[in-house]
């Protein structure tokens, strides 16, 4: 089997068996960009002026809503609005990790209705495949995707080895909901990986990174920071996910910073992209 690292964007959605995979695909090749930039501010106007700057470079705006401390439903419209206007897709990086019956209130009740606006999410394999189950419950009939946390950009984080192999053979169980996974490699086409469930037909997964830095190794608190050229060409990743090296920490550079950032981080990942394409 050819790896899928030698397969453009545009064919692999052509081919994609889950629609929100396909759409996403499709933005990175009709935007030339492989950049999603994670949005982490407490403010509802920081979040939105980031998005609004950085939505025309990217194919997805990663956020952590829970963090934001006058959320309201507004907010959830507005980022809905842009996210059309500029044309990406919305993740909401939840990292849910309990039992089914728990993720499926958590997934699409309370204050922030995630599957209701959100295209994507992550969850962690730790309680096993009923967290697949109870997620997919909410996700599948509203055309959402699933990503699972394989691995993790930390230093000494635990989804290692076994786990990874075990997070690959369930996603395999759910090709339907889960399009892809939060690692930093091509988990997929690891030996190690077949964790007993063999390669669908057709499948492709897609693998967001996170860690991705082009000034900064780490930020004193774990976090590791790699190039877009090691993630995309040299690991055979699919998406570099950015956040302080574009919005830079606080409540966020000014729109002309970020802009400018955004098209650093594009060039660098659609240059990998290239690169990787041509090996
Ligand atoms: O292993 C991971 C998984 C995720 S989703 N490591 C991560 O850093 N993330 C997320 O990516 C993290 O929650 C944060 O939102 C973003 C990285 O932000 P940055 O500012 O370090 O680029």
């Amino acid at each position: 089997m050819p790896s899928i690292t030698t397969r453009t964007y545009a064919s692999r959605a052509a081919a994609h068996p889950i629609p929100v995979a396909k759409q996403l695909l499709e933005c990175m090749d009709r935007k030339q960009t492989n950049l999603c930039v994670s949005v982490d501010v407490t403010k509802k106007a920081d979040l939105l002026r980031i998005a609004n700057a950085s939505g025309p470079y990217c194919c997805c705006i990663k956020t952590h809503i829970d963090i934001v401390e006058d959320f309201d439903q507004d907010l959830v419209q507005q980022l809905q609005a842009i996210a059309e206007k500029h044309d990406f897709v919305i993740w909401e990086d939840r990292k849910f990790a309990d039992i089914g019956n728990t993720v499926r209130l958590q997934y699409s009740s309370g204050i922030y209705k995630i599957a209701q606006w959100s295209h994507l999410t992550n969850a962690h394999l730790i309680p096993g495949d009923g967290i697949l189950t109870g997620l997919a419950s909410v996700g599948e009939p509203l055309g959402r995707g699933l990503l699972l946390l394989a691995e993790m950009s930390a230093a000494g984080n635990l989804a290692t080895g076994e786990y990874t192999a075990k997070n690959v053979a369930a996603a395999r169980r759910y090709p339907k909901f889960v399009m892809g996974f939060v690692a930093m490699k091509r988990v997929d086409e690891l030996e190690a990986t077949s964790g007993g469930v063999a390669p669908g037909e057709g499948e492709d997964f897609v693998i967001m990174t996170p860690g991705v830095g082009l000034d900064s190794k780490g930020d004193g608190m774990g976090q590791q920071y790699r190039t877009p050229d090691e993630v995309i060409r040299e690991s055979g990743c699919d998406v570099i996910i950015v956040g302080r090296g574009i919005y830079g920490g606080g409540s966020g550079r000014p729109d002309e910073e970020i802009v400018e950032q955004c098209k650093r981080y594009r060039e660098a990942g659609w240059t990998a992209y290239e690169q990787r394409l041509k090996q």
